[in-house]
């Protein structure tokens, strides 16, 4: 595996290239052009002015996440054809300038739901949480309220003012689509673009729902074992493959994350490691990465990737706000070092003993 953080550029991110060059055992980011409007084909210029500042801080572009979704993709409206045409030029784009592996997700409206970003721990942290019976309380257009006003002043991925002001549009655009028909959405586009994946060897790592079941009565497919070994099969190429959330997939205590890394073997493209702590079924905060402060056996799920041979990007995701950091929620540095750290050395204690 390659250990990475999440970059989000130095025009939106308080955290800089040479700060994570100093965490221990990091030698890439990912990242994406921020100001790209899903729909529209990336410039090779551009692509090529990204990598140009990343490098010269001495680290390397390990993917993006991401190269998001057009809405009329999700929907199979008549502008996808369009649409998937730029997003293939995106990815030649990607492939020439020797970027394989692209994150994505095909949720309809919300890119991920918290109800709170700085839910504050026994020990003065704060952190992204989720709660259900909040969520049922309000409405869609009034949790972006609540997220514009806890975000320290930053526009948080999937959740841009300007998406959001089409807020009931949005709603109104998917009535039709159940999961059926985003199934049927994510084939078409999948059997569009693995000729380019072939070609310049471009691994496609969807990222699961957050959380892994309906928000608001919108279709969620990809939450769990069985669909997204459909997800697989339905378009059986290696290029068809997952980003392995354990923060995202763990959100559904029924889902044995472990396991789930196991029969996936050979399709995990990239890899978020991260702790959540349960109060209770339906009500989980954003823990430190360690074991024992959340909910979920970490040494379980990086062995489970270690024995399925996982050699790509991992981040440790998201982690707390501490030492009085002010930063994006959930991408402040120190507990993001922190929790890579802490992965790594797992790793090391993992490979060592498998060694013995
Ligand atoms: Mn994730």
């Amino acid at each position: 595996m390659q250990m990475t953080l999440r970059w989000f550029g130095s025009k939106h991110d308080s955290v800089t290239l040479e700060q994570i060059r100093q965490v221990p055992g990091v030698k890439g980011v990912i990242t994406t052009l921020y100001d790209t409007v899903p729909g529209e084909a990336w410039e090779l210029e551009d692509i090529r002015a990204l990598k140009r500042e990343v490098e010269a801080a001495g680290l390397k572009i390990a993917g993006i996440e991401s190269v998001n979704i057009s809405d009329a993709i999700k929907i199979g409206s008549p502008e996808r054809e369009e649409h998937i045409d730029n997003y293939i030029k995106t990815l030649e784009r990607l492939g020439q300038e020797d970027i394989h592996m692209v994150c994505y997700n095909f949720m309809p409206v919300f890119d991920w739901t918290r109800t709170e970003l700085a839910r504050k721990r026994p020990d003065g942290s704060t952190v992204l949480a989720y709660n259900q019976a909040a969520i049922d309380a309000i409405k869609p257009e009034e949790m972006f309220d609540s997220i514009k006003n806890d975000s320290n002043g930053h526009v948080m991925p999937g959740w841009e003012p300007e998406r959001m002001a089409k807020i009931k549009e949005l709603f109104e655009m998917y009535k039709d689509v159940d999961n059926e028909k985003l199934f049927a959405n994510l084939k078409y586009f999948l059997e569009r673009i693995m000729p380019t994946c072939d070609k310049y060897d471009i691994n496609m790592a969807i990222h699961p729902d957050d959380p892994a079941w309906s928000v608001f009565g919108l279709p969620r497919i990809i939450i769990n074992k069985e669909n997204i070994l459909r997800m697989m099969k339905m378009v059986d190429n290696p290029h068809n493959g997952v980003t392995f959330c354990s923060g995202s997939y763990g959100t559904n205590l029924e889902n044995d994350l472990p396991d789930m890394i196991r029969s996936l073997k050979g399709r995990i493209h990239f890899a978020h490691v991260r702790n959540l702590k349960f109060n209770s079924p339906t009500d989980f905060e954003e823990s430190a990465h360690l074991s024992s402060d959340g909910t979920f056996d970490m040494y379980e799920i990086m062995k489970a990737l270690y024995d399925i041979g996982f050699d790509g990007p991992i981040r440790p995701d998201h982690g707390r706000m501490i030492w009085g950091e002010v930063a994006l929620p959930g991408y402040g540095l120190y507990d993001r070092a922190l929790g890579a750290t802490y992965l790594n050395g797992l790793w090391e204690a993992i490979e060592k003993s498998n060694k013995r």
